[in-house]
């Protein structure tokens, strides 16, 4: 009976094994690692695989051996003979396991081991230290320097960076599958952990706690740059100042400030945000965590009624906005701009 049930489940589970990989949008997979943390856990989840699967050929190639070989024959109706222990297989079924069990311990806690760091500035003076915070439903990244990203983190190639995790709300997790494992951003209590991209690039991040119901749109991009390009783009983070910003496009600064969407977004300058700050907006690729920066339409819907693109988040809807400010203001968020013209990044 339970075995019938295990057949018929087969299927499905390969269709799941199979299709796993086509789900994930751009490099949100643990199976194709780009830095040292994601690799180790790759490696961990081979190495278990690999013991599994032999495990299970072992065993089941032993019961279909014992299953045929010992079935009952036509005539042979005699009990067979009864045995009771046998000390040379029982060591034998205890070593194995035990063998294999230190196989996959020994790797497994020297890695925990490697990969913890505490939440502590001080103990990181020679690493790039940031601050992550998780919202509902957008990530904040304080830097010492004393700027503060939304939605995307800058880091530099090629180097340990650690990020201390926190919470404004209730619980999230940060997780960059293609360059380690995930941690719980949680109020009040400040978790760490360490990334290094092994290759300049963009890197999906997903919260992995169900934090409300916009919980799977709290999307956020990890960008590896090279260090030069890092250390430029840190400077023009600290340079942008507000009012210069006005000069891009005026209108829309104008319609930014008479409604008040400062009060919640900061441009430039440091500080509490309680939505994304804007700093850097129209280099970001998506808005909102997962729409495409270039719909128009979208960011004027967002702007009106984002209720209707991400239920439950905090930014309030602001209907009366007429078509022509709307355009103005979609504009001056376009042209927030840190990344210089021409930059390869
Ligand atoms: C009361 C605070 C508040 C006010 C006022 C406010 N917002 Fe927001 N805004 C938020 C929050 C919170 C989010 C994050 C929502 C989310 O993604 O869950 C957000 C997100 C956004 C985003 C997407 C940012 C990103 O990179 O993901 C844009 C663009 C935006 N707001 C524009 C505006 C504009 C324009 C105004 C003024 C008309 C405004 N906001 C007024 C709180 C506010
Ligand atoms: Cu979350």
């Amino acid at each position: 009976m339970f075995k019938n049930h295990m057949w018929r489940l087969t299927p499905a589970v390969l269709l799941l094994v199979f299709l796993s990989g086509c789900f994930g949008e751009e490099n949100l997979t643990a199976l194709d690692p780009k830095g040292e943390a994601a690799q180790w856990i790759y490696d961990n989840m081979i190495l278990s695989l690999v013991i599994m699967t032999f495990v299970s050929v072992v065993v089941f190639a032993i019961f279909f051996i014992i299953v045929v070989k010992f079935r009952r024959k036509d005539g042979d109706d005699e009990l067979p003979k009864q045995v009771h222990g046998n000390t040379a297989m029982e060591i034998t079924w205890t070593v194995i396991p035990v063998l294999l069990l230190v196989i996959l311990f020994v790797p497994t806690v020297t890695g925990t081991f490697d990969f913890h760091v505490d939440a502590d500035p001080s103990e990181h003076e020679d690493s790039v230290y940031i601050n992550v915070t998780g919202h509902q439903y957008w990530w904040q990244f304080d830097y010492e320097e004393g700027f503060t990203a939304g939605q995307e983190v800058y880091i530099p190639v090629g180097e340990r960076v650690i990020f201390e995790l926190n919470a404004e709300d209730v619980i999230h997790s940060f997780w960059v599958p293609a360059l380690g494992g995930k941690i719980d951003n949680i109020p009040g209590v400040s978790n760490a952990l360490w990334l290094e991209a092994k290759e300049p690039g963009v890197y999906l991040g997903k919260c992995a706690e169900l934090c409300g119901p916009s919980h799977a749109l709290m999307d956020f991009k990890v960008i590896a740059l090279e260090r030069d390009d890092y250390d430029a783009w840190v400077e023009d983070m600290t340079a942008v100042e507000a009012e210069e910003t006005a000069a891009n496009a005026e209108a829309g600064y104008e319609v930014f400030q008479e409604n008040s969407c400062i009060a919640c977004h900061a441009v430039g300058g440091q500080g509490m945000a309680t939505g994304p700050t804007l700093t850097n907006f129209g280099d970001r690729q998506k808005f909102a965590g997962v729409y495409d920066i270039d719909d128009d339409e979208k960011l004027a819907q967002w702007i009106k009624d984002p209720q209707s693109l991400k239920q439950g988040n905090n930014m309030p809807a602001h209907p009366d906005i007429s078509d022509e400010d709307m355009a103005d203001l979609i504009d001056y968020l376009r042209s927030l701009q840190v990344r210089p013209e021409g930059a390869d990044y």
